[in-house]
Order: structure tokens, then sequence, then C-alpha cells
């Protein structure tokens, strides 16, 4: 299998599930609005900004050169549209719903990779699940919403098509990973089971920067804790298919989330 499929914003979404299905991954194009990209790049610049960027350690999972912020939906309220945009709501209907009653945020987080950064080591997003045997059954979606042009050398994804679907004694060779092309406002998609990681930046002063959202089965514990990422005061006015996608719902019908917010608005 062979590079990265891709879809405009308006093409039918079944067709782009069954692309996302086979390759492992999809790249729609036009899924943010330029106004919607500069907002959230406004929304987060203080912290981007005071993030720092560790020299490299070659055995650390994140490369050196490299800046990450987490609790981006208690930061940006345009990040909280672009978690629900309904092309992200169609994937996870076809790929989580069919295995959970509903699907929750799983990590939210700010990814800007700088000159000199090298391969991300390559893993799954699904690796958070070690109890299930590869190829595991279908627990989490991922999405990287490009917030800056992403390059073969500036750092765009690396990704192995098809990875997916193996066992847990196949191997990647080199010529099996490609790297995510595409330009602002674009959304890599790619299933739990792909192998991927940031890839290296070699240009000497481009920055690459992503939103990487990914979302997970509702019964699975969420990779970043929402639960103190958004204090509950501020959850609380949110509307509830938010509240339900960060993981504050109450209706998933099998009684896992179950609180009582009278404490917290002191009643
Ligand atoms: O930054 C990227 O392109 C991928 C990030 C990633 O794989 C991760 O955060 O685990």
């Amino acid at each position: 299998m062979t590079g990265i499929p891709s879809s405009e914003s308006s093409d039918d979404v079944d067709h782009m599930y069954a692309l996302l299905a086979d390759a492992g991954a999809l790249i729609v194009h036009g899924l943010a609005t330029a106004e919607q990209v500069a907002a959230v790049r406004s929304d987060l610049a203080p912290h981007v900004e005071a993030a720092t960027a560790a020299p490299d350690n070659p055995e650390d999972f994140y490369s050196g050169h490299t800046h990450r912020v987490t609790a981006l939906m208690h930061r940006s309220p345009t990040a909280r549209d672009l978690m629900m945009h309904p092309i992200v709501e169609a994937m996870g209907e076809r790929h989580l719903t069919p295995n959970c009653k509903t699907w929750t945020l799983n990590v939210s987080a700010a990814l800007e990779v700088g000159p000199g950064a090298r391969d991300q080591i390559l893993h799954r997003e699904e690796d958070l699940y070690p109890f299930f045997e590869l190829p595991r059954p279908n627990l989490i979606l991922a999405s990287m919403w490009a917030m800056s042009d992403f390059t073969i050398d500036n750092g765009g994804t690396q990704i192995v098509p098809g990875s997916h679907t193996w066992p847990a004694d196949r191997k990647v060779e080199p010529q099996e990973i490609v790297r995510a092309e595409m330009p602002a406002g674009s959304v890599l998609f790619w299933l739990g089971g792909v192998l991927h990681g940031a890839g290296a930046n070699v240009t000497d002063d481009e920055w690459r920067y992503g939103m990487i959202l990914t979302y997970n089965l509702s019964f699975l514990r969420q990779e970043e804790n929402q639960h103190v990422s958004m204090p509950l005061a501020d959850a609380l006015q949110l509307p509830p298919g938010m509240q339900a996608r960060l993981g504050f719902g109450q209706d998933n019908g099998d009684g896992l989330g179950l609180f009582d917010p009278r404490p917290v608005l002191g009643l």
C-alpha cells in the first residue's frame, strides 16, 4: 500500500470513511477556515510561546526542538468547535460507535515541530491499551489539524498505510513510511492501529504547527485527564453534546461517569 489518500470536505462521507478504513489514514482538505486557524493560533499563542523546546535525547518518545501544549479545550473555544466538526463526527460515528454507546475526546495537544527535530518514534495510538492483541478492535480515531502547511521537510506526520491490519510481529520497512503533506486548514485522520509519528524537520527556520485531537471509546480511560484539564464549573457551561464528547456525559446508558453537579454549583 502506498501513499495517503485525500478527499475534499464536500466529498461523500461514506466514501471518505471507506478510504480511511482501507489505508488507515486520510487527508481531508479545507475543514478549517483561515479564520478558524487564526483563532486557534491566537487562543493558544501565549501557551505555545511559553512552551520550551528541550534539546534532543534520541531515546525520548518526543523529539527535542518540539513545543507541546495540552488542555486545548479549556484554552480555545474555536478548538472546541473543531473537536466537533461534522466530518469528525461522521468519521467517529462510523469508526467508534459500532464498539461503544458513545465516544470521547482522548487527548488534545498543540504540536510545533521545529528545525532540527528528528523523526518521532513510530507508535500506535492504541498502544495505550495493551490488553488487546494486535491487530486490535477499533478503539481510537486520531486527527491532526494543520495549523500551518505540513511538508515532507518541515515535520509532516509519518504514516505507515495499512499497518492497522498488521500482526504484532510484522516490522515496518523504511520505504513503507510516508509523510503527510497538506495545507493549513486540512486534517489528517488516522486509525488508532496505524503506525505513525511526527516527522523530522530538516528546514532551517520553519516550524510545523499541528493540533492533534484523538477520540476513544467512552468506556476506556482518556489519555488526557479532561476532568482536570477542564474545570467542572466551566464544563457545566458548555452545550450537553460538547460536555459528553469531553467525557462529562452521564448519558451513556451504562452508568459510567455518574456524578452530581450540585456541590460544584453550591446547591
Ligand atoms: O506531531 C505529529 O505529527 C504526530 C504526533 C504524535 O504522534 C503524538 O503526539 O503521539
